[in-house]
């Protein structure tokens, strides 16, 4: 017997249609994000990494042109099975010698072509980092009016690309608005700053743009190196915001305190949020984006989407950038882990365990809970990557 068959016919004595699980998960799409080929560099000509972030590691092969990025993440690609997004910052455009408030469309083309011949959604970040702009820790909510609109500037020109990517490919593109804006030092005045943002995403969001083509989104933080005391877009904030604006809230699962997690998170939100965007990272000690691994919060995170059935509602990105082993892996391994993790929960007798819980058969759901850990889930994956063309096995010759 086939172990795919074997693991069918056990899922099937749990009520749990194999087939349904690797059905529907081919379908669920995973945006991987380009900046993890190059250490968030871009394209721009400069080498700083500025923003209170920080990718470690030299580890050879970092891209150094857009042709370059694109040819490895299409060697990930081939290694991640199921619908897959490519998620761009600004800085990653044919933008050599282009002022962040001049891009347009046409510095994406390229992307745009690429993504359409290779079946691939796009998402979009403006980036407000790595610039002599940002250099006083602060963008969107700098005291200088002229400094806070040309940023204002660069995130519209922003939209209108995250647009124009939808509409080239027919399916929207989730636009994340991330700043680092904050203070190494204890600040005397912790309200003039939000008061800014407020006014400066106001003004950014004002025009209007079709959610079939374009969604915005805001993600908050918890700090940044350098930025310890204070940061203005703090998750309040930005709740707040997403709540009475009808924007997306973007969670990062590196951006909260270290006994929080955002898989706790995603109920609470989604009955006041209509949208919600992921980015699945791996916290250690500090918002250090390491290489996203199947441990209990990832399988967590796809629970709370599966279950509640929020995949329409929930936009699952990836977020962390290593240097330090080869990227394409880091890709791979990373995206996989993610597919496993809602495979997993795809493969869970969920009315069974609900039922269970409100019949206060709290033994049942334990005992449920605790059986599927070794089911043998392998082997739908093995089944899985088969007929999505992927190897099922990585191996290192793979990259
Ligand atoms: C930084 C945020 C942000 C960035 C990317 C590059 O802490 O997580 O999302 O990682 O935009
Ligand atoms: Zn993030």
């Amino acid at each position: 017997m086939k172990p795919y068959d074997y693991a069918r016919e056990r899922y099937a004595a749990m009520g749990v249609d194999t087939e349904a699980a690797v059905e529907r998960l081919a379908g669920i799409p995973v945006s991987l994000h380009c900046w993890q080929g190059d250490d968030v560099r871009g394209f721009e000509g400069g080498d700083e990494l500025t923003g209170g972030i920080q990718s470690t590691g030299n580890y050879p092969g970092r891209a150094k042109t857009a042709d370059e990025l694109r040819s490895n993440l299409r060697k990930a690609l081939a290694l991640i099975p199921g619908r897959a997004k490519v998620n761009l910052h600004a800085i990653y455009g044919d933008v050599a010698g282009v002022e962040r408030d001049a891009i347009e469309p046409k510095h994406f083309a390229a992307w745009a072509d690429w993504a359409e011949e290779n079946g691939l959604g796009l998402d979009f970040n403006p980036t407000l980092f790595s610039h002599a702009k940002s250099a006083d820790g602060l963008t969107l909510t700098h005291p200088d009016k002229a400094i806070r609109e040309f940023w204002i500037e660069h995130c519209k020109r922003s939209r209108k690309i995250s647009e124009y990517f939808g509409r080239r490919l027919g399916q929207p593109s989730v636009m994340n608005l991330w700043i680092a804006d904050g203070m190494k030092d204890i600040p005397a005045d912790r309200l003039t700053p939000r008061a800014r943002l407020a006014d400066a995403l106001d003004d950014i969001f004002s025009e209007r743009i079709s959610p079939e083509f374009h969604i915005d989104a805001v993600e908050s933080k918890l700090f940044g190196i350098g930025l310890e005391s204070y940061t203005v877009g703090s998750h309040e904030f930005y709740l707040g915001y997403a709540v009475k604006n009808g924007t997306a809230l973007c969670l990062d699962s590196g951006h909260f305190h270290p006994t929080e997690v955002i898989s706790n998170k995603i109920s609470a939100v989604s009955l006041f949020v209509n949208k919600l965007l992921l980015h699945v990272s791996r916290p250690v000690r500090w918002d250090s984006d390491h290489v996203v691994v199947l441990d209990d919060e990832l399988c967590a995170i796809a629970q709370e989407i599966i279950r509640h059935g929020l995949l329409g509602r929930v936009f699952i990105g990836l977020d962390y950038f290593d240097g330090s082993i080869n990227r394409v892996a880091a890709w791979a391994i990373g995206a996989r882990n993610m597919r496993k993790a809602l495979l997993l929960a795809l493969l869970e007798p969920y009315a069974e365990l609900r039922g269970a819980e409100s019949d206060f058969d709290f033994t049942k759901r334990l005992m449920l809970l605790e059986e599927l850990k070794t089911m043998p889930w392998q082997a739908v994956w093995e089944e899985y990557c088969e007929r999505n063309g992927a190897p099922p096995i990585l191996a290192s010759d793979m990259f």
